[in-house]
């Protein structure tokens, strides 16, 4: 008698910091830290507005949901249900880390300045030069078959950059790299814009891309 209520108190105590975990760690759309227009002519903002405020917001709200049924299951011991969640947590969550990332890796024209430090030195160590990273980064990006991201990573274990991509909304750490740039290739991202010209969509995005970020995250990597 005493096992059993020690062990109901138990689950219940479970249950109640699952909860509180769940509850903190809701998602929010974060806001641009420029104008919907700001990086005009590389990407319009229709193109900005659309992405950010429906698409973004999407996987928000259906990440959201995914986690509340998840914890629900995990409070009831649902095995199934949870497992069950999983595709759509891994889909709305990477979709909400992508782009979250996504739009910081981008700045307006006027601000736009190279690489340098130790991310220029790395990227010339391991690519030969900028322009060698930004076209194999290029060419990989524009060979997604169907919708994707391409990402420039550092790789833990070797200490070395790389260039990969995902498919779907697979964030970058699903490959072992960890994101340093991300470019998102869905067809929202430039179709209203580019129509069918991705190839012209990933190499103007170079003119917008903020190396200072890209740089930032490399010394968070390392
Ligand atoms: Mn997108």
């Amino acid at each position: 008698m005493l096992r059993r209520s020690t062990n109901a108190l138990a689950r219940a105590t479970a249950h109640a910091t699952y909860g509180a975990r769940r509850t903190v760690v809701t998602a929010k759309l974060p806001d641009l830290e420029y104008d919907f227009g700001a990086l005009e002519p590389v990407i319009n903002a229709e193109i900005m507005e659309l992405h950010h405020q429906k698409h973004h917001n999407t996987y928000v709200t259906n990440f959201n949901a995914a986690q509340e049924k998840y914890a629900e299951a995990e409070a009831k011991g649902d095995y199934s249900t949870m497992i069950a969640m999983q595709p759509a947590i891994k889909f709305n969550g990477g979709g909400h880390v992508n782009h979250s990332m996504f739009w910081k890796c981008l700045t307006a024209p006027k601000d736009f300045a190279m690489p340098e430090g130790e991310l220029l030195k790395m990227i010339e160590r391991d690519f030969g030069s900028l322009d060698a990273m930004q076209d194999k980064f290029t060419t990989a990006t524009v060979a997604v078959q169907g919708s994707g991201w391409g990402w420039l990573g550092y790789n833990k274990a070797t200490g070395k950059l790389a260039v990969t991509t995902t498919a779907n909304q697979d964030p970058c750490v699903t490959t072992g790299l960890t994101p340093l740039l991300g470019v998102d290739v869905w067809e929202h991202a430039y179709y209203l814009q580019y129509k069918n010209l991705r190839p012209d969509y990933v190499k103007n995005i170079w003119k917008i891309i903020n190396w200072k970020y890209v740089g930032d995250n490399l010394k968070n990597a390392m």
